[in-house]
This record gives structure tokens, sequence and C-alpha cells, in this order.
């Protein structure tokens, strides 16, 4: 991740004989990229996302536990609000909740990466030592993978990183796009007792996960074929890991270590997830499917789309995301970056771009169809002020209100009365949730929905951005089915004209005609709204910047603008309480 930002602003890309032009990721702003924050505008500044007290970020890196802290390293410009000057800052927690920030652990010093230091991973190998492996940028522009080691293994901090004379470990071969070449993964140890670690890369309009192996962590040999590929531009900040498969235990949602790939027996009860992050859409997508050993190959399970229309963790903002096991609760732990919607001139002026969205807890669906997230326990413990309701029938064309909190963690439950009045679906829209959901914003009346929750919305609803749900009837030649689309519509969160809001949606795979009800938690603070449809299932993060719907005036409602009356069986919102959020450490 970065090399994008080196790119023209507008890159042709050729597709199947025709020719598209598709936008460049962030984009370069030398004059800006030095310009320190004079002050920091806390207006819209979030309490309990990750983000430094100013300044850009962008993708998580190398996260980790080590002695009691979770690590988390983030790319960071430590001079200005936009792009540049890129080191790896650095912040450690004992909870995921309250950080704090330690001076920056990698950062260019060396030929290696004296251009940069670019995305990269934690590994802990079997002895305990956490190895980070990272992209280093050389003089010559060429992107490189190196090694760094921390200086003093019993500070639970590794405040000090060690970068070895004998760094790159991996530099592009004439096969590889050296200015396309970045990200390494979290290292595996196969029975064959060689590691392996991917980097991301492409070669004409293909992406590639390029494996490596090494016996000592040191000389890599790249395998002759990459683990996977896909027509879909280069892949940035590949993920492959593996999560626990149901089997009838009551286990299942507990994680797995990558170091524990090769373990034989556990092998069995496990599938892999590869996710990687596009480069030309800014969107991320994964798969599940199962990992050859012995061939290094990794294959998608049937029926998972293998490309840009492939599940995604996030179908908002949401990007160069990265996981990590978490060995203190056995859990997996997804981080991942949301980048901010408004303008380079308003990033200028705030001075600060860019948060981490809330560390989810990751694991796989009973029937293995596709991933679950869930906002990490400890969130839990901001909790504060609490508001209920229950068994409150809300019938077509009305609202009401919940709440005035400034920020605040919402669960709600709702009961659809009528499904037989679902609207007919149009198969043509299968493929494009999102314009769906444009189509068929919040305002546009249907028969079940749309209903859900208008978030950060001014007293008078002037301002407000909509969470909701559409019930559709898609027709087949046996049966009909029930589609259940989640939209997130911020076309009013804000009258500022330059604002980036597009709807995002996705379908949720729920059986809505057995259940009768649907589920919604969102996080909501200034500038984002972070919901999680159906415990999980589908997830949705946008960044919203209200003028008027601040502090207690940003209110909470419920509304329902379908035919159909909707009873919210429970509702639950509780105002979140601000962890110590990157204080320096003494
Ligand atoms: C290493 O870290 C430990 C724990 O913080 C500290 O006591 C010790 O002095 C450090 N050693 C060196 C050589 O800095
Ligand atoms: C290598 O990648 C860069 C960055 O995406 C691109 O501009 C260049 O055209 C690529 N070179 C080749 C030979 O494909
Ligand atoms: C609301 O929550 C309180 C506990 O905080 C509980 O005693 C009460 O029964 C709840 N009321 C409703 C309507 O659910
Ligand atoms: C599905 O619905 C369309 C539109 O109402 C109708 O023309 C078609 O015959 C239906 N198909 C089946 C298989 O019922
Ligand atoms: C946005 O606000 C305008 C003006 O009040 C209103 O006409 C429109 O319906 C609103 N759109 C949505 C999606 O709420
Ligand atoms: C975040 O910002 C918006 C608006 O500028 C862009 O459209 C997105 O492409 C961008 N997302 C990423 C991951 O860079």
């Amino acid at each position: 991740m970065g090399m994008a930002a080196l790119l023209l602003v507008w890159a042709l890309l050729h597709c199947a004989g025709t020719v598209t032009m598709v936008r460049a990721s962030h984009a370069v702003y030398p004059e800006l990229q030095s310009l320190e924050a004079e002050k920091v505008d806390e207006t819209s500044r979030t309490g309990y996302h990750f983000q430094p007290p100013k300044h850009w970020i962008n993708d998580p890196n190398g996260p980790m536990y080590y002695k009691g802290l979770y690590h988390l390293f983030y790319q960071y410009n430590p001079k200005g609000a936009v792009w540049g000057n890129i080191v790896w800052a650095h912040s450690v927690s004992t909870d995921l909740i309250d950080w704090t920030a330690l001076a920056p652990g990698i950062y260019p010093s060396r030929q290696f990466d004296v251009k940069g230091c670019w995305s990269g991973s934690a590994t802990v190998l079997p002895s305990g030592v956490p190895v980070v492996m990272y992209t280093g940028i050389d003089p010559d522009e060429h992107q490189v993978q190196n090694v760094a080691y921390p200086k003093n293994l019993s500070d639970p901090f590794l405040r000090e990183w060690v970068k070895p004379d004998y760094n790159p470990i991996i530099a592009p071969d004439s096969g590889v796009n050296a200015s396309a070449f970045r990200d390494p993964t979290t290292a595996w140890y196969g029975p064959d007792r060689h590691w392996r670690l991917l980097v991301g890369s492409k070669v004409g309009g293909k992406g590639l996960a390029v494996l490596y192996r090494s016996r000592d962590f040191r000389r890599w040999v790249k395998a002759h074929h990459p683990l996977h590929s896909g027509l879909t531009g280069m892949w940035e900040c590949p993920d492959f890991f593996p999560v626990a498969v149901h089997g009838g235990g009551r286990h299942y949602r507990r994680g797995v270590d990558t170091a524990e790939l090769h373990d034989r027996a556990l092998a069995e009860e496990v599938k892999y997830v590869l996710k990687v992050s596009l480069d030309l859409t800014r969107y991320e997508y994964y798969t599940v499917g199962t990992y050859d050993h012995a061939t290094d190959r990794y294959t998608p399970d049937a029926g998972f789309r293998d490309n840009d229309y492939g599940l995604r963790y996030d179908y908002g903002d949401f990007y160069a995301s990265k996981s990590f096991y978490d060995p203190a609760k056995r859990r997996r732990v997804l981080w991942g970056w949301a980048n901010e919607s408004d303008t380079v001139p308003d990033d200028r002026r705030k001075g600060w771009a860019g948060i981490q969205a809330i560390p989810r807890k990751l694991w796989l669906s009973p029937r293995g169809k596709q991933l679950i997230q869930w906002p990490v326990e400890e969130v839990k413990a901001l909790r504060a002020k609490h508001v209920n309701v229950s068994d409150k029938v809300v019938k077509s064309g009305q609202y009401f209100e919940v709440t005035g909190f400034k920020s605040s963690d919402v669960e709600v439950e709702f009961a659809i009365g009528d499904l037989s009045k679902a609207e007919r679906f149009n198969p043509r829209w299968l493929t494009d949730p999102q314009a769906l959901c444009k189509k068929r914003g919040a305002r546009e009346t249907g028969e079940v929905g749309p209903f859900g929750l208008w978030v950060l919305a001014a007293g008078d609803l002037t301002e407000r951005t909509a969470v909701f749900f559409r019930v559709f009837r898609a027709n087949s030649s046996s049966s009909s089915r029930l589609v259940v689309l989640m939209c997130n519509d911020p076309t009013n969160s804000t009258f500022e004209a330059q604002v980036y809001r597009p709807t995002f949606a996705s379908f949720v795979n729920v059986d809505i005609a057995r259940t009768k009800t649907i589920a919604l938690r969102t996080l909501i603070e200034p500038s984002v709204v972070e919901s999680f449809g159906a415990g999980g299932r589908t997830c949705i993060l946008t960044r919203v910047y209200p003028k008027k719907a601040l502090g207690d005036n940003a209110h909470l409602f419920v509304f329902n603008h379908g035919e159909v009356d909707v009873k919210v069986t429970r509702l639950d919102a509780w105002e979140m309480r601000t962890p110590k959020m990157n204080v320096p450490a003494q």
C-alpha cells in the first residue's frame, strides 16, 4: 500500500477490450505533505475509534500481542495531514481500548528503506521472538521487503527495532514489477520446516499473492507459482490465515494462529481465508477455501466469487485491513483503515485525516459461507448512560426519537409484521446492491422497509444518515425467497456539497422468512457510523460530517418508511465514554 500514492491521478486500465478510466488511490500533495498542523479541529474527531492526536494515518501494520500488550503500528505522516513522509507509528494497549502512543517503531534510516517504510506484518516466532517484515522503498524507488527485530526482548513495549544489515531479505527479481511489490503477510510454518509468506503484486492486469519460502527467516526463495492470483489488478495488503470450522462444536468462534497452519490434526478442522485489497477499486474482497500444504496452492470453495464482486469484510470505507491472532483470548482480531470522505483542504484545516475501524473479532459462520465480525467485547466497557425501548410498534411513515448522545453504541432488533407484502426483486439488482440502495434510498417508500435508524441526526432532521433494511421477494421457478438489503444512506448527512457520500449497501445472508426479525448494531461517533447487520453478517462503515448534529445535538431516531408496520422488539443505546486515545508514554 502506498505505491498508489506515487501514481498518476488517472491510470489507464485495459480490460476485456474496453478502455476504462480508473481513478488511482490517494494522491500526492508535495506542497502539503510537510506542513505541520497548526491546530487540531476537534469538531468531528472520534473518541473511541483509534486515531493519533493529529496528522495523516492509513494502513494498520504489524498488529500483535506481546507480553501482555497489544501492539498496533500504522502508516503515519508525522509532518502533515495528507499522505507523505511515511513511518510506522506505534501504539500499545492492554485492552484494545485505551492506547498509549510510543515513538515511531520503524522509520527510514537505511539504504533499503530510505524513501519510505510502507506496510507489513508481524510474525511471532515459535521462540516467542516477534519479527516485523515491511516494504522499504530504496533509493531507486524499488519496493523491497525488510525485516526488523526488537532490540530488547525484555521490553514489553518493543520500543526499539533493529534492522539487520542483510536487508533487504526479498528484492524484486526480473520477473517482478519493482513498483508493484509490497505488503508482506504474517509468515507461517510448513510441515517441510520452511517458513512461507506472501507479497502483493501484479503482472499485467492480474493481481498476485507471490509466495516466498525460507528455512531460516533470512534467505527467502520465490516459489515457482503464486499462492493465488486474480484478474482484478494490483493486490495490496494480502492477508492469509486459518479459521476454525464449526463442525457442530461450540468453539468455532475461536481464532487459529497462523503458526498452527501445519498442525495436521488441526488442519483438518480449519479453512483458510485469503483477503486482498484492490488498488484499482479501493475495496477489498475475501474468499474462504482450502490450502494444499504440499503444492502450496489455495483454492476458494465453490460458491465464493473470486473477483471484485466477492464478499467483503465491510461494504463501506474500510481498506488495507490486517488481522492477527490474539493468544490471550484465542481469537482473531481484524483492523482496517477508514479514510476521510471530506476534502483535502478540510483535512488540512482539521489537522488530521484517517481513523482505524473498531477492532473486530472475526470467525467463520456455522455453514462456512462467510465470515462474521463483531466489535471486540472490550468495547462494552465504554458503555455508560443507557436508554432502552421494547416492543414498540413503528407504523408506516412514523418515526420516534431515542436519544441525543455525542457518541453511542446502539443495538436494536426489528420484527416485521407481514413479509408477504415484500416488493418484487429484480434479479438484475443482485450484482449491484450499492446501486439498488441509491435507487431505493432511505426516502423512497416501500412495502417492507425502508426501516432502521437515522443517526447523527439534527433535531429537525435536516441532517441525518440512514442505516436501514429493505426486504424484497425474489421469485424463482420453485420457490420464492426473501432478499434483505442493508443500506447506508448519507445523502443528507451534511450540507457540505464537497463531501464524498455514496450510498453503501450489501445483501444480508439471513433467512428472514424464518427469523421474522433482523438485528442491527451501530457504533456512532462524530464523523463515523460503523454498522453490523444481522449479528455481524454485513458490516458497513461510513464517514459523515454533520454541522448541526454535533455533541448533544446528535440525535438518534428509529424510522419506518415502508407500508408494513415493524416492531422494535428491543433497543438499547449507550452513551460511550472516551478512552485514553494515544496519550504519549511517560
Ligand atoms: C530492556 O528492557 C527492560 C524492561 O523494560 C529493562 O529493564 C532493561 O533495562 C532493558 N535493557 C536495556 C539494555 O535497555
Ligand atoms: C509496474 O507497476 C507500475 C505501478 O503500478 C506501473 O506504472 C508500470 O506500468 C508497471 N510496469 C510494467 C512493466 O508493467
Ligand atoms: C430497560 O433496562 C432496565 C435496566 O437498565 C430494565 O430494568 C428495564 O426493564 C428495561 N426496560 C425495558 C422497557 O426494556
Ligand atoms: C417472476 O416474476 C415476473 C414478474 O412478475 C414474472 O413475469 C415471472 O413469470 C415470474 N417467474 C416465475 C418463475 O414465477
Ligand atoms: C434530503 O433532504 C431533502 C431536503 O430536506 C429532502 O427533500 C430529501 O428527501 C432528503 N433525502 C434523504 C435521502 O433523506
Ligand atoms: C477514500 O476516500 C474516498 C473519497 O476521496 C475515495 O473515493 C476512496 O477511494 C478512498 N478510499 C481509499 C481506500 O483510499
